[in-house]
């Protein structure tokens, strides 16, 4: 244990395994999804899309990331966005959509022995039932991931590692065993279970049940704030952080991740932390902005950063693999005499050991949750004493960070000289802030590529017409925030439509939905004077009510249903310009039979809402009724920047 010197200037730190291991480390991973955080990165130009998929994934590189988590698409706003699922309906089946199948491809490439792991936020409505949740029919529900699952090995040869539940919202028993029998039936028996993906009290339901607790082999937790239960501990099941972090990605969001990383084992025994996000690829004005390891929002331009968390990744996940050991909290693991803690991992064979050293200070590490109790770190010197398989130890490798405040002031990933090791002892001076790795593994490496393009506002004029795209996916820079687009082929003259592809409401994550209509997003925050031109279909058929387009949208992810802004509505018999979403504030309105493809063009500019209504133009429909297309679509979308020529105070997302 941490032996203070009580008097003397270094405290001693042992590590030994003799005196028994601790537990098996599962791995750091990262989460795509929860929802469309990887929105951006998809269409990033080959190189730099290659280059930060390497900053993610490429072992020995730099995150060197070893699980990647993901969404199963739901239908429903799930954060960020909505991810699509595979069965928008009970009949329907597909595997083309989205973007999570593509990283998983890209992240195996990269790192053959990355672990996968699927979760659903939201259910499309049918697995839903009468009271909308998807334990009405368990089976039907087991069946459905179970797909998912299938999918994932026959179309792209993944094989998904760990499934949960249902993220941050009620588990329930019957439906766990049920998913478990489905797997296994399902020659899915390798596939392990992560349960609850929320709070710890799952860990009670597995002491009083065993065929639950068979069925159950991980517990993942949410933001632990490094702290589980004993009742936890007492399951014997191994404890993860199945989602964490959530922080900006400046400095402190470096150091919250770092800390982490460390004390989810320190105190709280957590043998695998998954961040949340993975990378920050979504737009700025959108929930949550830059909560990723790194961040890439400009797939117009190229540009991307790598920020301090894929760094602070780096000095445990080069270090170890999936499956050593940590060292027991008798010899190895623990806090610092003066703050900060420490952690170290042997491999199987014991041939190679690492230790990760970190000292952040509180205001240096806070994190988005829980609150963080306050706590002091100074500098210190500790001694060092290897005894056991690591007596013989002649020299440790040595990398090191240290957080600033701005990027200008902190040292990243440094390889700075081994130490020389005698009789199993060395000293080591440790200033605050700072992260060292000590390892036998001679490996790591700081990987870079050439500085990035720079930046680049979202480029005006826009124009799409979804011609360039196969059935199914979602278009570049499109982020749809509640229902599910996806590019439909039709015949010609509009040929590739745009179509939501949602007729029922879906078990749904948050409140996104209660707007009860679709909502597509695309453009920049900072817009304020628009001109936007949308050739959309209007029938009757499938509950297609309306189409609107929007400019100076306030609000996005679950906070869409309320938002701001000036909304240009179009349903077949009216048509209404309004300010806000739910259509109360009413500045334009008429009523007129629009069935059939019109245009909409909303052209926005100045600071009142009587300039704006002086230029709102409701076009003549291009052709009447069609009776071949039988459901609705929208054919392109333009836009054009107008020269800001009053201060404005419209401020927020354009649709
Ligand atoms: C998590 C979600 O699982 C993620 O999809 C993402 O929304 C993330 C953003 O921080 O948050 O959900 C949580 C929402 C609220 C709390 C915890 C997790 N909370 O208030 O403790």
């Amino acid at each position: 244990c941490a032996l203070s010197a009580l008097g003397g200037i270094f405290a001693q730190y042992v590590f030994d395994d003799t005196v028994g291991l601790g537990r098996r480390f599962d791995g750091i991973g990262g989460l795509s999804g929860g929802g469309a955080t990887s929105r951006l990165l998809v269409n990033y130009p080959e190189q730099q899309r290659n280059e930060i998929l390497d900053y993610l994934f490429k072992p020995k590189f730099a995150a060197s990331l070893q699980i990647l988590k993901v969404e199963i698409g739901g239908d429903a706003q799930s954060t960020d966005g909505t991810e699509a699922s595979h069965m928008h309906e009970s009949w329907d089946e597909n595997y083309q959509r989205g973007y999570e199948w593509w990283l998983m491809v890209e992240a195996k490439k990269r790192n053959p022995d990355i672990l996968l792991y699927g979760l659903p936020w939201a259910f499309p409505g049918w697995l839903g039932g009468d009271n909308l949740s998807p334990y009405s029919d368990p089976n039907r529900t087991a069946i459905y991931i179970v797909k998912w699952i299938q999918g994932a090995k026959r179309v792209y040869n993944l094989t998904i590692d760990f499934v949960g539940i249902w993220n941050e919202r009620q588990y329930d028993i019957t439906y766990i065993k049920t998913l478990r029998q489905e797997l296994d039936t399902g020659g899915l028996e390798h596939v392990r279970i992560v349960a609850a993906d929320g709070g710890l009290s799952i860990a009670n339901d597995i002491a009083k049940d065993a065929e639950l607790a068979s069925a159950i082999d991980y517990i993942g937790v949410h933001y632990p704030g490094t702290e589980s239960s004993t009742a936890a501990i007492e399951t014997g099941k191994q404890l993860w952080a199945s989602e964490d972090y959530s922080t900006f990605n400046d400095m402190t969001g470096g150091g919250c991740w770092a800390r982490i990383l460390n004390q989810n084992y320190v105190n709280g025994l957590y043998t695998s932390t998954i961040s949340w996000n993975l990378i920050a690829s979504y737009y700025r004005g959108l929930p949550y902005y830059g909560d990723g390891l790194m961040t890439a929002v400009s797939p117009w331009s190229g540009n991307y950063i790598v920020e301090s968390p894929i760094w602070m990744t780096a000095h445990t996940s080069q270090f170890t693999n999936i499956g050593w050991s940590y060292l027991s909290h008798k010899a190895g693991v623990g806090k610092l005499a003066n703050g900060g803690s420490y952690v170290s991992l042997v491999s199987p064979d014991r041939k190679d050991f690492s230790i990760i050293i970190e000292t952040m200070s509180r205001n240096h590490s806070l994190c988005i949750r829980p609150e963080l109790p306050p706590y002091t770190v100074t500098p210190q010197n500790i001694t060092v004493q290897l005894q056991g398989s690591m007596s013989g130890i002649t020299q440790l490798n040595v990398w090191y960070s240290k957080l600033g405040f701005g990027h200008l002031a902190a040292t990243m990933f440094k390889k700075l000289e081994p130490i020389k090791i005698v009789d199993g002892k060395f000293t080591l001076n440790l200033a605050v802030d700072e992260i060292f790795t000590l390892s036998t593994v001679s490996t790591a490496q700081k990987g870079t590529y050439p500085t990035p393009p720079p930046n680049k506002p979202f480029p005006v004029p826009y124009k799409e017409d979804f011609e360039s795209y196969q059935e199914h996916s979602e278009p570049n820079n499109f982020a749809q925030q509640t229902g599910s687009f996806e590019v439909i082929k039709t015949d010609p003259p509009h040929n590739n439509v745009l179509r939501q592809m949602v007729t029922s409401f879906p078990c749904a994550w948050c409140q996104a939905e209660l707007a009860n209509l679709s909502i597509n997003l695309i453009g920049n925050v900072h817009w304020a004077d628009i001109d936007l031109e949308v050739e959309a279909k209007l029938g009757d058929e499938n509950g297609t009510s309306g189409v609107f387009v929007a400019a100076r949208v306030a609000n996005g992810g679950c906070n869409a249903d309320s938002s701001p802004g000036i909304y240009f509505f179009l349903s077949p018999q009216t048509y209404r310009v309004t300010t806000d979403l739910g259509r109360t504030k009413v500045i334009l309105w008429n009523s007129q039979n629009r069935v059939g493809w019109n245009k909409l063009q909303l052209i926005v500019q100045g600071r009142t809402w009587l300039h704006v209504m002086s230029m709102v133009r409701v076009l003549e429909p291009l052709c009447g009724p069609s009776s071949r297309d039988s459901v609705g679509g929208t054919d392109g979308i333009t836009f054009c920047d107008r020269p800001v020529d009053t201060p404005c105070d419209g401020h927020g997302l354009d649709t």
